[in-house]
């Protein structure tokens, strides 16, 4: 896990490596990656001997609070810790960074942590898109671009 001020982008491009790989092999009904909320049970299928958690994103991390950050850093410096908290209550292969993409648990939990993400650089005033169209064209934007790296990719 990597767990300075890069944590949230590379952690973006993590997942977004896993959906081209998917693209790539035939697996593209399974993108976008669905996402896993800490608060809801682990699906049966992708339970590997894991720990329900039940752990809601914190307070500083919900919509309302997520507007205000101005700053990707302060944004990276919430998100952190609970990351890390997620990863060691979930048991499993989870508290291992050496092992823990391993578990299947571990992208939906990712893919979540992106939407989180996301969803704050689609609501925040320090960035362009502050309506919720620009927000929709911005999404589509960025699927655009992820098909056409998935080409590329494809050609190599
Ligand atoms: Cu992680």
């Amino acid at each position: 896990m990597i767990h300075d001020g890069g944590f949230l982008a590379w952690h973006q491009h993590f997942v977004a490596e896993l959906e081209t790989w998917l693209v790539n092999n035939g697996g593209s009904q399974f993108v976008p990656v669905p996402y896993w909320d800490p608060s809801r049970p682990i699906p049966a299928q992708l339970d590997k001997n894991n720990n329900s958690v039940n752990m809601p994103l914190p307070q500083n991390l919900r919509p309302a609070a997520l507007k205000k950050i101005s700053s990707y850093t302060v944004l990276d410096h919430r998100i952190v810790p609970y990351h890390g908290s997620v990863h060691d209550a979930l048991g499993g292969q989870m508290p291992n960074p050496d092992t823990s993409p391993s578990d299947p648990i571990f992208w939906p939990f990712h893919a979540f942590l992106v939407s989180v993400y996301e969803r704050w650089r689609n609501s925040s005033t320090s960035e362009r898109n502050t309506s919720s169209i620009c927000a929709g064209v911005n999404r589509l934007r960025r699927s655009i671009h992820h098909i056409r790296t998935a080409k590329k990719a494809a050609v190599r």
